[in-house]
């Protein structure tokens, strides 16, 4: 029946952002001060249109120690912790930053950010000139719509710093927070699709009630984020939640349903997700992919970042 390969090729001409870990492995390729500079001047021209919300203070107090260290540095120290943490260096700072969970980098790096306008923090050098292949990337970077830059700056965060475990050392993560109250809960309308998993998948999400949430799907069930490989299973699945899932919105449109071999149901939803750090200013255009069971469990969702707008209408057979 199905298996997890199989199952990830459901809803096969579903196009998702191939440019994302394209400019990824490109991105890779350059050279540490190449990579800062880049990032610098990608954020300052977002900066120019959209604001990132400042991070909960629960969020940066994991981060507080080695941020007060760097802010005690000179310049050029600072740059070399920085040059460091793009080289993956194995430093003491390099091994603390890996083990941080990816909104706890991304805040540690907002501060940074925050430090290095304001001059407190080394700046990239004045008139720092991108080699050719660095200016290149940034072209491509300032091409793709928004949704996609931010998942690309995101992207460039998260493989920072040292992991001499590879994923398995002791993970900081921010603290979590308790579900919405089930007065405040608002429920989702999918246009084309009324199924009690998949709007429970989306309304518990948005409430952040990630214990009920985690019951919707089988024990050996999977969930594929956008560009990762799946995550299965119970605990992995509830702990992927917690560490990476507080406070998104999914805004779901339409969507199709298709009995499959088995008597599964496949389920392709389209919409908007915004994450807490642009709010309302970014919508990223998705699509989630689910596999249910006879029962109406979760075996497979996959989550994909479109390659456009236009995927969102898709729904051929
Ligand atoms: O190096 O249904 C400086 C799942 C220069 C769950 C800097 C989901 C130097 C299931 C500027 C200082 C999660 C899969 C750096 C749905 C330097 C589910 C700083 C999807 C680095 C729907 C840079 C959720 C900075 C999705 C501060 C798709 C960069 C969530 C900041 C996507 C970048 C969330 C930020 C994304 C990026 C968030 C804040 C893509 C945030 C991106």
């Amino acid at each position: 029946m199905f298996t997890l390969a199989k199952a990830s090729q459901i809803f096969p001409d579903t196009r998702s952002a191939d440019v994302v870990p394209a400019i990824t492995a490109r991105f890779k390729l350059l050279s540490a001060e190449d990579q800062l500079a880049l990032i610098w001047y990608a954020y300052l021209e977002m900066g120019r249109t959209i604001t990132i919300a400042a991070p909960a203070a629960a969020r940066m107090q994991f981060a507080e120690g080695v941020l007060n260290e760097i802010k005690a540095m000179d310049f050029v120290q600072q740059s070399q912790v920085m040059c460091d943490l793009a080289n993956r260096a194995d430093t003491p700072i390099g091994r603390s930053y890996s083990n941080w969970s990816v909104n706890i980098k991304l805040g540690f790096w907002y501060q940074l950010g925050q430090w290095m306008a304001a001059g407190s923090v080394a700046p990239i050098p004045e008139g720092y000139q991108l080699s050719a292949n660095a200016a290149a990337v940034l072209r491509s970077v300032q091409e793709v719509e928004q949704g996609q830059q931010i998942t690309l700056l995101r992207n460039f965060v998260v493989d920072m710093g040292f992991d001499p475990a590879k994923g398995e050392g002791q993970r900081v993560m921010e603290p979590v927070i308790p579900p919405t109250p089930e007065e405040q809960r608002k429920k989702v309308f999918i246009e084309g699709v009324i199924n009690p998993t998949v709007n429970s998948y989306m309304d518990l999400l948005n409430a952040n009630d990630f214990d009920n949430l985690i019951q919707l799907f089988l024990p050996d069930g999977a969930l594929q984020p956008p560009f990762q490989k799946p995550i299965v299973g119970t605990e992995a699945i509830l702990r992927f939640f917690r560490e990476d899932c507080q406070n998104l919105r999914l805004l779901p449109e339409r969507g199709f349903a298709e009995p499959t071999d088995g008597d599964f149901t496949q389920i392709k939803v389209t919409g908007k997700v915004q994450t807490p750090w642009f709010g309302a200013g970014i919508g990223m255009n998705v699509a989630w992919r689910f596999l249910l069971n006879p029962e109406g469990k979760i075996y497979f969702v996959a989550i994909d970042l479109l390659a456009s707008p236009a995927e969102l209408l898709k729904f051929a057979r």
